[in-house]
């Protein structure tokens, strides 16, 4: 019989509850009211963290990801849980339309930061050498499949980098370069009428993500039409690159995505090197060029990394919490890593009393409570850690992992918090959240 007591329930036992509450048999939903179904960074971050004390539950998470992989490679940066009713969302990607797109299962037509093999090396590790041989063996096609997609289809012209077709394949969704990206686009006719009429608002009473979480918190409502406009374009296009309009799309090498491309890049070749079946040339040298291509998104003068327009050249100088991944990647100079430091110790900037916003605190489209456009996420916050650690900064990474910790015990495992006050924003039981605490809770030194 349980004791009942008054103890506070711990950062840990709280995560690990957060991750009980949101399992769907083999995955696991970022939220179980607000994101009911299967996102592809989410699982990756999830499995990270229960790889640390369920490595089989962890193994179970990558393996049902990627049964929503097409047969062209695509990992679908959602996979639609047959039980939720989200018909809204099914319509707008239409996936069984395409032929490569499986047949039993509803998925999203576009992609998301491709950590799976990341998760799966970190995963491998955990897991008993007999089983971990056999799931490295079986997720390894896999995973060259999906990288091979990207440099095929997302990076036709061989410049290096992966473009984007949607700021939901960033990840960081409301990143104010892909908003200003997304307002100089042509808008429709019903849109110029709703934003000048400002009817907008309307939107808000068939929106299911305020029905869980107050509106200041979310994308704004003609943010959240004009990303729905582009994904109902895109479709148009079949979600292809080489098929989208130059100007009535976006086309954006974007530093986030890249960065954490660079990374599991390395954790593929770690796995393919270690089944004793090496990356080929051809695949190598597309490696390679997106590491050299991550001097062309440094402005020397802002002394940080952006993203790029496609089609333009022109660098989307809007600082956001994204300059900090290519320290993961190790892809900076000396200098540059010193004048990253920099900016990240910077109290008025980016180091305020809850490390990191994910807007700097003196940029004009900085708030603390809206979704992307400010507050702190603890997924930006473990991948910075990865990256300080990389460069034996393990000072600050010790200081960043404590603060975060700090931040989770006084708020829970929410989505997102304020990064002046640490207020918990967003979805109350949030997996990544959940997950990551339990990956930094066990591995103080960074020995993982
Ligand atoms: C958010 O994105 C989804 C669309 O993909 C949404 O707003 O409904 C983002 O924070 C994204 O990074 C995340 O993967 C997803 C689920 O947590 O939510």
């Amino acid at each position: 019989m349980e004791v009942p007591t008054s103890e506070p329930v711990s950062p840990a036992r709280r995560a690990e509850e957060v991750l009980a509450r949101n399992r769907r048999g083999d995955w696991t939903c970022p939220s179980s009211e607000l994101y009911p179904h299967q996102w592809l960074w989410d699982s990756c971050f999830v499995a990270m963290g229960l790889a640390r004390s369920d490595p089989a539950r962890a193994a179970g998470e990558l393996r049902s990801l990627l049964r929503g992989q097409w047969s062209n490679g695509l990992v679908p940066h959602m996979v639609f849980s047959p039980d939720v009713p989200d018909v809204g969302s099914r319509r707008i990607w239409q996936s069984t339309r395409h032929p490569e797109a499986p047949r039993d299962i509803h998925t999203s037509c576009i992609t998301q930061p491709p950590l799976v093999a990341v998760a799966a090396l970190r995963v491998g590790q955990a897991l008993e050498p007999a089983d971990r041989r056999a799931f490295l063996v079986e997720v390894l096609p896999k995973l060259i499949a999906y990288h091979r997609w990207l440099y095929r289809e997302r990076d036709p012209h061989r410049r290096g980098l992966i473009t984007l077709i949607h700021p939901w394949e960033c990840g960081l969704d409301t990143t104010p370069p892909w908003m200003v990206a997304l307002r100089r686009l042509p808008q429709p006719w019903w849109m110029r009428l709703v934003t000048g009429l400002r009817l907008a608002r309307v939107v808000r009473f068939v929106r299911r993500d305020t029905r869980f979480v107050p509106a200041a918190e979310r994308v704004s409502e003609d943010d959240g039409l004009r990303m729905l406009v582009l994904a109902h374009r895109a479709r148009r296009s079949g979600f292809r690159l080489d098929r989208l309009p130059p100007d009535s799309s976006v086309q954006i090498e974007d530093l986030a995505f890249n960065a954490l491309l660079v990374v599991s890049n390395r954790a593929l070749r770690e796995i393919a090197a270690e089944l004793g079946e090496p990356i080929d040339a051809e695949l190598g040298e597309r490696f390679a060029a997106t590491e050299q291509a991550f001097d062309e998104l440094w402005d020397d003068r802002a002394g940080q990394y952006f993203s790029r327009d496609a089609r333009t050249d022109a660098l989307l100088t809007m600082p956001t919490v994204a300059t900090f991944l290519p320290l993961w990647s190790g892809v900076t100079s000396a200098a540059q890593t010193e004048r990253l430091l920099a900016l990240l110790r910077d109290t008025v900037r980016f180091w305020p009393a809850y490390p990191v916003p994910s807007v700097p605190l003196d940029a004009p489209e900085f708030d603390p409570t809206r979704y992307w456009k400010g507050p702190t996420w603890v997924n930006m916050n473990w991948a910075i850690i990865q990256g300080l650690r990389a460069h034996g900064e393990t000072d600050l990474a010790e200081e960043l992992r404590r603060r975060t910790l700090d931040l989770v015990t006084q708020a829970g495992p929410c989505e997102y918090f304020s990064p002046l006050d640490g207020e918990g924003l967003g979805a109350e039981d949030f997996s990544w959240t959940a997950a990551l605490t339990l990956d930094l809770l066990a591995d103080p030194g960074g020995a993982g």
